[in-house]
């Protein structure tokens, strides 16, 4: 299934990159635990002085090398998985103020529910419009108590701070109906404060927004 945003691809590739590991490093593991079980089993009437019965027969040499064979392939798993990390957060964290055909939109989260401001300063509540392909840049504040912006579906997610604004971006890649809600608790209304994301074609949207413009 394709991610319908690019910060959406970004999360499930670096969500497949530890989960792959992690399962990876287990099966390696479980292998060897099992292995070493099956080797030096209990063998019954086995004296502990013999040799069969002795753990640990690998020479010293070769423990040197699995050792340092291991600590080299952790090493670049640990700096693989870091850097994949970082690249994810910078892509998130990097907003493409230059792009001259980003949308902006000044998002105000309230107790409960959440309003959207469009360059021409007409608002919408409950529902925000967005044209596919397009950057859309968020200006998100709170009107009262803290509350968290996010595009579940898009990998979205910004607290929503009184006195304060913080920014995040995202795009739709296709046009579409998506979910915008609340992830901070913030009273007995925050289970409901959700909105409706609408991705739409951008001829679509153009014509919408003209509209919306011209409206009293
Ligand atoms: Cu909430």
């Amino acid at each position: 299934m394709a991610a319908p945003a690019p910060s959406a691809d970004i999360w499930h590739s670096l969500f497949n990159f530890y989960l792959t590991s992690a399962i990876t490093i287990s099966a390696v593991v479980f292998a060897i635990m099992i292995y070493v079980l099956i080797r030096y089993r209990s063998r019954g009437e086995a004296n502990p002085g013999d040799p069969e019965y002795r753990i640990g027969d690998l020479s010293q040499r070769g423990s040197v090398k699995v050792a340092i064979a291991l600590t080299i392939i952790l090493g670049v798993l640990f700096l693989g998985l870091t850097t994949s990390t970082f690249s994810a957060m910078e892509f998130m964290e990097e907003i493409p103020e230059d792009n001259p055909d980003a949308l902006h939109i000044k998002v105000l989260a309230f107790q409960w529910g959440w309003r959207f401001t469009y360059p021409n300063g007409k608002t919408l509540t409950g529902e925000l419009r967005v044209p596919a392909g397009v950057p859309v840049i968020l200006e998100i504040t709170s009107q009262d108590v803290f509350h968290t912006f996010s595009i579940p579906a898009f990998k979205v997610k910004k607290d929503a701070i009184p006195g304060r604004i913080n920014y995040a971006w995202f795009e739709g890649k296709y046009a579409g109906e998506y979910t915008i809600r609340c992830y901070e608790l913030c009273g007995v209304g925050h289970a409901e404060m959700l909105a409706r994301l609408l991705v739409m074609e951008p001829e679509q949207f153009e014509k919408w927004y003209e509209e919306f413009s011209s409206k009293g």
